[in-house]
């Protein structure tokens, strides 16, 4: 049946309509049906995990371990580790944003306020918490804390680190005494070092992840600045060249950051307390500087992947660790 344009018909023929009426309802179910596969396929899980525990028990190992990439610095002393920062771990339907904190101490001085206050702050953060041991640990001191911890409303694993240096008996006896204590937790034993559990863990904490938004761009793995990093290779060099009170009288401020194409060029101040530890520091001919520099220097190189040139100098800044403004422009504070 052929029409002229300017006679079409106001409404279709009944069989056609039929017809239609069919083909408009076939087509919506087909996008409902896309549509919820798409929300399934979609969904994305995503969470805080926050690793706390005493110092020294391999949190920032852990950490870097988990990452795949040295971003915490690791020394073989206590309180290595001074700020919470985030390791950021993401795929296509999930982030992790894990919490590096410090080792869990009794505050003797301003800045230790502000490590403590950095690891709460993570602890209420946290959508999942791994408190950390290592082998032959038994208690949690702050009662506060362990009953916390025993009553948490989020996921809790606990960690047996360092497993490398026991045997099977001994952590046996320990996952047994864990278990006990903290029965709202899940119990594993690992070796942070050697990578033992790593990848079984990592399907563990993913299993964890409640459904939730990317709170980062998935191409970020920090929330921290690259002069941090510069700060935290330099402190580790004196970590590990110095005794007594001296890594712990120190500060690192980067003051200039040039990123070149093929080199980047830095100036960083070494803050200390008393004119004493400039000295020290600084030690016969400026040898000890030297060896600090050209050891945060390699290191910062295969950081960023780049050439460094680095200048340090020492400057004294009276009680820092007390003064508050001073941990403020460190960033220990808000
Ligand atoms: N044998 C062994 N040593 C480990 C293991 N994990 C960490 N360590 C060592 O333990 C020391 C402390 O490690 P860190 O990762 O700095 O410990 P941390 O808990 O972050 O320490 P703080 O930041 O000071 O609280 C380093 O010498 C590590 O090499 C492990 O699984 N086995
Ligand atoms: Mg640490």
């Amino acid at each position: 049946m052929g029409y002229e344009p300017n006679e079409l018909p106001t409404a279709l023929p009944r069989d056609l309509e039929a017809k239609y009426t069919s083909i408009i309802f076939f087509e919506q179910n087909i996008r409902t049906l896309i549509y919820l596969c798409n929300v399934k396929v979609k969904k994305h899980q995503s969470g805080f995990i926050t690793i706390m525990g005493n110092p020294n028990v391999g949190k920032s190992t852990l950490m870097n371990s988990l990452m795949g990439l040295d971003l915490s610095i690791i020394t073989h002393k206590a309180q290595t580790t001074r700020h919470r920062i985030l390791g950021i771990v993401s795929g296509d339907n999930y982030q992790m944003v894990l919490s590096d904190t410090p080792g869990i101490i009794k505050p003797a001085y301003e800045m230790q306020n502000s490590m403590m206050n950095f690891v709460k702050e993570a602890l209420d953060d946290a959508d999942v918490l791994i408190y950390m041991v290592s082998i032959g640990e038994t208690k949690i001191k702050d009662e506060m804390l362990l009953k916390k911890i025993q009553n948490s409303k989020i996921p809790v694993i606990v960690l047996i680190n360092k497993i490398d240096i026991s045997n099977q008996d001994e952590v046996t006896v320990f996952l047994k005494h864990w278990e006990k204590l903290i029965p709202n937790s899940s119990i594993y034993s690992i070796s942070a070092l050697t990578g033992f559990f790593i990848p079984e863990l990592i399907d563990i904490l993913k299993s964890h992840l409640p459904d939730g938004p990317e709170y980062f761009p998935k191409d970020q793995i920090t929330d921290k600045p690259e002069r941090f990093f510069v700060n935290e290779a330099i402190r580790s060099q004196i970590l590990e060249h110095y005794t007594k009170e001296i890594p712990y009288s120190v500060e690192v401020k980067t003051e200039e950051f040039f990123e070149e194409e093929k080199i980047i060029k830095i100036r960083s101040v070494i803050l200390v307390e008393r004119e004493s530890q400039k000295g020290i520091l600084i030690g016969h001919k400026g040898k000890k500087l030297k060896t600090v520099g050209v050891g945060a220097r390699k290191s910062l190189q295969s950081f960023f992947g780049k050439k460094i040139h680095l200048e340090t100098h020492v400057k004294v800044s009276k009680n820092w660790r007390s003064n508050i403004h001073q941990l403020k422009r460190f960033g220990y504070q808000n």
